[in-house]
């Protein structure tokens, strides 16, 4: 696990408010129980359950998203997801959040995004690079820093790039107008468009419009897929050929065949399937049959508070479950960047800081 830690990694399947530490959630609804907005002890029940189903899950993410609303907490909690995953050495993350509208706050998707924005711009306690030109100005190794004392350490950095996702409960209108605003902020870093929610909700016709209409217009898709057993669905998210896809847990015969025809990337969270009774146990996790044919995946958390995980844990848990070693994980770890949305220049950088790891380890 503190080797799993050490080394540089890259997240690709975060979700904002499922990555939400526990202290602050609890923070949060202490306060809102204060103004009587809800009732503390109900909330503290539900957020230290540990296991919970998928449903149960999204029941979860209501109650987040009530203290979660405004765009002061937005930036607090993008600030805190980051410098977690920084603190793990996560050097590249996709982080993606729904863009929401609250008419009551005077919050429009757009200002929901600045808000997270505002968060990225922030953080102090570590280098983050989300604008497209950073690239230029930021050394790709860890810069440093010097206290007070004299002492000089190391300063991280997380290069950060933004998802938007479109909730299936929302109607075409709503996916479009998530579409619009990404293509408006690619210069703050949205590189994407993300497909989440509850899986049983909605229909996959209601989205392809706007999703078809991010494809032409430049923007990588990454679709949750096969979270629960929907083959009609799998098929029609494997005919539009997203870039990644999150899950693949109920693919089956055709639809399985396809996805390892098509090379499709697949975003691996062995934590939250097994949290939602998605796989039962990981000796039957469909990681073990795409990782024995070569099939492009990346270990990701999906929502690391919910599911109290993190990126180092997830690739300890693939190690001792399917008897990977430490040359397998660094090199798994290092395959994610072919995965990334971001530009090639990215990459590059990227690769300089697991080619810099491996010398400062030699
Ligand atoms: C599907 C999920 C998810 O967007 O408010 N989300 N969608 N499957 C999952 N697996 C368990 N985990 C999270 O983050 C929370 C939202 O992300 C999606 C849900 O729509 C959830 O409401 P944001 O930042």
């Amino acid at each position: 696990m503190e080797w799993c830690q050490s080394i540089p990694k890259v997240e690709l399947h975060a979700h904002l408010n499922g990555s939400i530490r526990d202290s602050t959630l609890l923070e949060l609804a202490r306060d809102l129980g204060e103004t009587g907005v809800l009732v503390f002890s109900d909330f503290e029940h539900v957020i230290l359950k540990s296991d919970r189903s998928l449903v149960e899950v999204f029941k979860l993410f209501d109650l987040i998203h009530m203290v979660t609303t405004d765009h002061t907490t937005i930036s607090r909690i993008t600030r805190e997801v980051i410098e977690d995953f920084a603190s793990e050495n996560v050097v590249y993350i996709e982080l993606r959040t729904t863009p929401k509208k609250n008419k009551l706050i005077g919050m429009s998707k757009r200002s929901y995004m600045e808000a997270v924005v505002e968060g990225l711009k922030s953080i102090n306690s570590v280098d983050v690079a989300f604008m497209p030109h950073d690239v230029d100005t930021h050394s790709p190794l860890n810069s440093l820093s010097i206290d007070n004392n004299c002492n000089v350490t190391p300063r991280k950095r997380i290069y950060v790039r933004l998802l938007l996702s479109i909730d299936r409960r929302e109607t075409t209108e709503d996916a479009m107008e998530t579409v619009k605003l990404a293509l408006e902020l690619k210069d703050v870093g949205v590189v994407g468009i993300d497909l989440s929610g509850n899986p049983i909700v909605g229909e996959w016709t209601t989205f392809w419009p706007a999703l078809q209409f991010a494809k032409e217009n430049g923007l990588a898709i990454t679709l949750h897929c096969g979270e629960v057993p929907n083959p009609k669905e799998i098929q029609a998210m494997l005919d539009f050929w997203p870039q990644r896809i999150g899950h693949a847990c109920f693919f089956e015969g055709d639809n399985w065949e396809k996805l390892k025809h098509l090379n499709i990337p697949v975003e691996i969270c062995l934590t939250s399937n097994i949290r939602t009774n998605s796989i039962s146990s990981l000796d039957v996790h469909h990681f073990a049959d795409l990782y024995k044919v070569n099939h492009p995946l990346v270990i990701c958390t999906d929502d690391s508070g919910v599911f109290s995980t993190s990126v180092s844990k997830e690739y300890s848990l693939a190690a001792s479950a399917f008897g990977l070693g430490k040359k397998e994980i660094f090199q798994l770890a290092r395959d994610a960047i072919e995965f990334i949305f971001a530009d090639n220049e990215i990459k590059k950088i990227l690769n300089q800081v697991f080619d810099s790891y491996v010398t400062n380890l030699a």
